[in-house]
C-alpha cells in the first residue's frame, strides 16, 4: 500500500474571540457564516481550554505543546527564545513548506523573531487595524489596508505561490478582534440592533474571591474613549482617569462627572446622552459588543476567502483547518471585558476543525482539549515523531469522535502576572473537568515581568459548573462538596506534579 501523502495544516487563529462570538456556538449573538462552515463540513469542540488565558503565553504554548513554566514565557512581558524547538521547525524538517502571517507578539528581533518558518510576516506587539506596519526578514514594511485584510492577502499569496508537490503548514494570525475593536469601514453599519445583555451584567462578585471584586476590566468603569469610538475631549484629569498613569488615553468618566453630559461618536458626530448611570453603562454594553462583532465580521469574510480558496485550488480534501483564538474573552459577563481568569468566557477557547479526508462532517466534542495539545496534533496528522519534550497529547482521535481511553479528564490553567497594570487581574491556578473547576488565588506576586508584588490571604474556589453555569456561587467551603473538592485537589497536584510545575498552596502533595 502507498503512503498517504501528508496532509496540509491551515491554522487560523484570532486575537481575544470569544466562543459565545461565532454563530455555530449557538448563542445567537452573530452570523459567522464562514466559521460555521469549518464547523458543518467538520467538528466543533465545546471544552477547549487554555493554557493560561493571555496572548504571549497561550502563542507560546501553542508554538511549542508545552506548559508556560516550561517554555518561559510565563507572562506577557516575556519573550519565546526562538533557538528552542517548536512545532513549525519539526514540521519543516519532516517536508513541510511553512508560514507564519500575522499577529506573533512572543517578541522582535533576532532572538525572537519567529523561526522554523520558510516565509513571514508578523505585526509587532499588538499591531495597528489599520496601514499596519510588519516586520520581515527584510525588515519593517508598512501595507496599506485594514489588517485583517492585509494578513488574508499575505496567506493566499503564499498558498497561491507555494510549490504544490509538498505539504504545507500555514499559521494564519489575525489581530482582530483585539481592543480597540476597530471595523472595516463597510462592516461600520451591522448590528444596529441592541444584544441581549448578559445575565450577569450587573454581578455584585458577591460568593467569589477577592480577585472579581478587584479587577479593573469593567464595561461600567474601565472603557477609554478610544474603545468605544468617541471623541475624547482635550484636557487633562477632568474629563477621565488615564488608561495608565501619565497616559493621555483616557477612561470614560462616570456620567455626573462626563463633560457637558453628552457623548460624540468620532465617526458620525452623533451625539449621544444619557438619563440615568445605568442607561450610560447600557450604551457602553452595546457600543463594545457591537464594535467587537463588526470586526468579528472581517473574520469570517477572511475564513471564507481561504475556504473558497482551498476549493479552487482543489486542496480542501488533504488540508486540516482550524479555526480558534489564542483565548477567550468577556463579553459583558460578570460586566467584564478583557480575558486572564480561568472563569469560562475568558478561559474556553473556541476550536473547530474541518479535515474532509478523516473527519466526518458535523461533528461536536465535549471531551476536554488544550491549547498544548495543539502542536501534538499537527505532528501526528502530518505522520511525523512527538517529541518527549511536549507536554500535550494529540487530539488526531478525538476530531474525529473517537475519544481514545485514557484521555486526559481535565484540563490545567495557570496565570502568573498579578495584578498586572491594566486590568489588576490577580494570578491564579486550577483545573476543570467537564463538570466542576477548582481554583486557587494565591493572591500575591512571584516579583515575574509586568506582575507586582504584595500580599494578601490566598482563597480557593470551586464552581459546580452544572448547577452553576453562570459561576456565581463559589462552593467551595460547602460540606456538600467536599468529596469532589478533595478529588479535585488531588487531581490538581497530580497534574502539577506530573509537568513539573511548582504548586503554591499549603499541604501540597508533590
Ligand atoms: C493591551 C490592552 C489590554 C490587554 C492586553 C493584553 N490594552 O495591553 O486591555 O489585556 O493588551 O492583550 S490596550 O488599551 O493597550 O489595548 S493580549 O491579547 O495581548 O493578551
Ligand atoms: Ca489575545
Amino acid at each position: 500500500m502507498a503512503t498517504r501523502k501528508q496532509p496540509n495544516i491551515l491554522f487560523i487563529m484570532s486575537d481575544d474571540h470569544a466562543a459565545k462570538a461565532i454563530g455555530c456556538y449557538g448563542h445567537g449573538i452573530n452570523s459567522t457564516p464562514g466559521l460555521d462552515r469549518i464547523a458543518r463540513e467538520g467538528v466543533r469542540l465545546n471544552h477547549c481550554y487554555v493554557s493560561n488565558s493571555i496572548c504571549t503565553p497561550s502563542r507560546a504554548a501553542i508554538l511549542t505543546g508545552t506548559y508556560n513554566h516550561v517554555n518561559g514565557v510565563m507572562t506577557l512581558d516575556d519573550k519565546i527564545d526562538n533557538r528552542l524547538p517548536n512545532v513549525a521547525k519539526h514540521l519543516r524538517a519532516g517536508g513541510y513548506q511553512t508560514a507564519m502571517f500575522g499577529k506573533w507578539h512572543m517578541g522582535e528581533g533576532k532572538a525572537h523573531e519567529p523561526t522554523g518558518f520558510d516565509a513571514w510576516a508578523v505585526v509587532p506587539g499588538q499591531g495597528d487595524y489599520f496601514d499596519p506596519l510588519f516586520h520581515e526578514p527584510a525588515g519593517p514594511v508598512v501595507h496599506k489596508g485594514y489588517v485583517t485584510d492585509v494578513i488574508t492577502d499575505m496567506c493566499v499569496d503564499w498558498l497561491d505561490a507555494r510549490d504544490r508537490s509538498r505539504p504545507f503548514f500555514l499559521m494564519c494570525h489575525h489581530k482582530a478582534p483585539h481592543r480597540s475593536w476597530e471595523a472595516h469601514p463597510k462592516n461600520r453599519g451591522l448590528y444596529t440592533a441592541d444584544v441581549r445583555l448578559p445575565d450577569t451584567f450587573d454581578d455584585d462578585y458577591k460568593n467569589r474571591a477577592r480577585a472579581a471584586r478587584e479587577a479593573k476590566m469593567r464595561i461600567a468603569d474601565d472603557m477609554t474613549y478610544l474603545d468605544l469610538g468617541l471623541v475624547q475631549p482635550e484636557g487633562g484629569a477632568e474629563i477621565g482617569e488615564p488608561l495608565l498613569p501619565g497616559m493621555n488615553v483616557r477612561k470614560l468618566p462616570k456620567l455626573s462627572k462626563l463633560p457637558g453630559g453628552f457623548l460624540i461618536d468620532k465617526d458620525t458626530g452623533e451625539r449621544f446622552a444619557f438619563a440615568s448611570e445605568a442607561e450610560y453603562d447600557r450604551f457602553k454594553y452595546q457600543r463594545y459588543i457591537k464594535r467587537y462583532l463588526r470586526t468579528v465580521a472581517s473574520i469570517d469574510e477572511s475564513v471564507g476567502r481561504l475556504l473558497d480558496f482551498l476549493d479552487k485550488d482543489g486542496a480542501a480534501r488533504d488540508t486540516l483547518v482550524i479555526y480558534t483564538s489564542d483565548q477567550g474573552f468577556f463579553l459583558g459577563e460578570h460586566g467584564w471585558y478583557d480575558k486572564r481568569f480561568m472563569y469560562e468566557e475568558s478561559f474556553q477557547m473556541p476550536f473547530l476543525a474541518r479535515f474532509p479526508a478523516e473527519i466526518p462532517p458535523g461533528g461536536v466534542v465535549d471531551a476536554i482539549a488544550s491549547n498544548v495539545d495543539f502542536a501534538p496534533t499537527f505532528l501526528d496528522v502530518a505522520g511525523l515523531p512527538v517529541p518527549s519534550y511536549m507536554q500535550g497529547r494529540s487530539m488526531r482521535a478525538v476530531l474525529k469522535g473517537q475519544t481514545p481511553a485514557g484521555w486526559p479528564e481535565i484540563a490545567y490553567h495557570r496565570y502568573w502576572m498579578h495584578r498586572d497594570e491594566y486590568h489588576n487581574a490577580y494570578a491564579h491556578y486550577g483545573i476543570r473537568d467537564r463538570r466542576y473547576k477548582l481554583i486557587y488565588w494565591y493572591n500575591q506576586g512571584f516579583g515575574l515581568a509586568g506582575t507586582q508584588a504584595g500580599g494578601e490571604p490566598p482563597e480557593w474556589e470551586f464552581f459546580d459548573c452544572e448547577a452553576d453555569p453562570l459561576e456565581l456561587f463559589n462552593v467551595h467551603a460547602d460540606p456538600k462538596y467536599a468529596t469532589e473538592v478533595a478529588r479535585m485537589t488531588r487531581l490538581l497536584e497530580t497534574k502539577m506534579a506530573e509537568i513539573g510545575d511548582e504548586p503554591a498552596h499549603a499541604g501540597a502533595r508533590k
